[in-house]
């Protein structure tokens, strides 16, 4: 039996991707409000405003999860429904749509996965100092996450504190392609640092209040490979490694910076002194598990400007999703690998994986996709193989349940299993969601 029995097979979303609604049942402003209403920013002029409308249809949208079979669904808090003004004063309203939704996956006999930032802070912490500059921030995220975990503690069985928190730093606020669009090194530097230090603090209460599920971090991880032989780019491929993936796990898994990116960092004028006395120990807590995000293999070629790479998603040529990013199936099998090789062994979840394509319904009504099915039949094969080797994965969730709003790139990618008309907001599952519900009858490709 390659995937052990009870592996969690789902889908994944996140809050600002699919709910709309969002100046309703008291929610505040977050930054992907203020961000995706800036010209310029997202393609078409998109915003989250409607998105899937997922808000006033949760229910139904919970019934469709059940109905296709999955086990687990994955979805996120946004922060500024439960505290609109990112201070202590909560938004019960709030609240009580994610207890209706839990409830809800309960009754239908799927396991939540509540993951609790999704990179929708308060635009009020934004405004008042700065978002996760600021080392306040970090708390304001423990007492939002405690106020959760008190809510919902005893029902939710897995819990994520972050969701990519590369992302939330370095195109937030070191490339400044996502909120808050900020583009500074010692700023993205400070996020990161910050954000890990909430996903302790959270951990921390989570830990002390004894609730009886389970709590890790996901990281979006790539192996990376250099674009060619040559010594610029091979040393240039350590240095994005570092990037994305060790800056991340050294401090979650050992406790500390890589030395080699301290020192990159620092060469190009970055200031590290936010980091105090005793911050790495908390971070490296224990942690129940690591859910892993990935799309695909990083190609990277050396720079002589920037921080001295440039990362590429695909080398030329070779088969794409819709949005330029490679199929790599084997790319899963050695992120795994490496985990297994590099870091301490720990329950693994595949927390999101899944391709863009340009679906569309056809002219039975229905939405073939067999690219897709082929994209995630690779994938699962991946994960069996990694299962074989060693690493203990628990479960695997695709991106998405629902196409939505895809950041900057807004409506054009859709990642669901399930087709959305944005106009209607008709549901129509693709036929990779009918495969899919066969690979969880079978519990694997049969
Ligand atoms: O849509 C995103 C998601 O929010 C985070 N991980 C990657 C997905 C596809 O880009």
């Amino acid at each position: 039996m390659p995937f052990p029995p009870g592996f969690l097979w789902g889908a994944a979303t996140a809050s600002y991707q699919i709910e709309g609604g969002v100046a309703e049942g008291g929610r505040g402003e977050s930054i992907w409000d203020r961000f995706s209403h800036t010209p310029g920013m997202i393609e078409n002029g998109d915003t989250g405003d409607v998105a899937d409308d997922h808000y006033h249809r949760s229910a139904a949208d919970v019934d469709l999860i059940a109905d296709l079979g999955l086990k687990a669904y994955r979805f996120s808090l946004a922060w500024p429904r439960l505290f609109p003004d990112g201070d202590r004063r909560l938004n019960q309203a709030g609240l009580d749509f994610y207890q209706r939704l839990v409830d809800r996956l309960l009754e239908r006999g799927i396991a939540p996965m509540a993951t609790l930032y999704h990179w929708d802070l308060p635009q009020a912490l934004q405004d008042r100092q700065g978002g996760w500059v600021s080392r306040d921030t970090a708390s304001r995220f423990v007492d939002y996450a405690d106020t959760a975990f008190a809510a919902l503690g005893d029902r939710v069985g897995h819990w994520v504190t972050l969701n990519e928190p590369w992302v939330s730093s370095f195109l937030g606020y070191h490339e400044g392609r996502h909120a808050p669009g900020v583009r500074d090194l010692t700023s993205a530097l400070r996020a990161a640092h910050h954000l890990l230090l909430g996903h302790a603090g959270a951990v921390d209460a989570f830990r002390a209040r004894g609730l009886p599920g389970e709590i890790g971090i996901v990281l979006n991880l790539n192996p990376v490979d250099p674009a060619s032989d040559r010594e610029e780019d091979e040393r240039a491929a350590i240095l994005f490694d570092g990037n994305l993936n060790r800056w991340f796990l050294d401090p979650v898994f050992r406790g500390s910076y890589p030395g080699d990116m301290v020192d990159h960092y620092v060469g190009h004028g970055a200031d590290l002194e936010f980091v105090q006395p005793g911050d790495l120990e908390s971070i490296a807590r224990p942690l129940d598990f690591l859910g892993v995000n990935y799309y695909f293999r990083s190609i990277v070629s050396a720079t002589t400007d920037g921080l001295g790479w440039d990362a590429q998603r695909a080398p030329e040529g070779v088969e794409t999703s819709s949005i330029g990013w490679a199929i790599r199936p084997d790319g899963l099998r050695d992120i795994l690998a490496r985990l297994r090789a590099d870091y301490p062994a720990i329950p693994t979840y595949v927390t999101e994986n899944g391709i863009a394509l340009d679906d569309e319904v056809g002219a039975d009504g229905g939405v073939d996709d067999p690219r897709r099915i082929a994209y995630l039949e690779g994938h699962v094969a991946a994960a069996e193989e990694a299962i074989g080797e060693g690493t203990d994965l628990r479960g695997y969730f695709v991106w998405s349940f629902l196409d939505n709003f895809e950041w900057g790139l807004g409506y054009r990618p859709r990642f669901g299993l399930v087709y959305v008309d944005f106009e209607t907001q008709e549901r129509i599952p693709k036929a990779s969601a009918r495969w899919y519900s066969g690979v969880i009858a079978a519990n694997g490709l049969g």
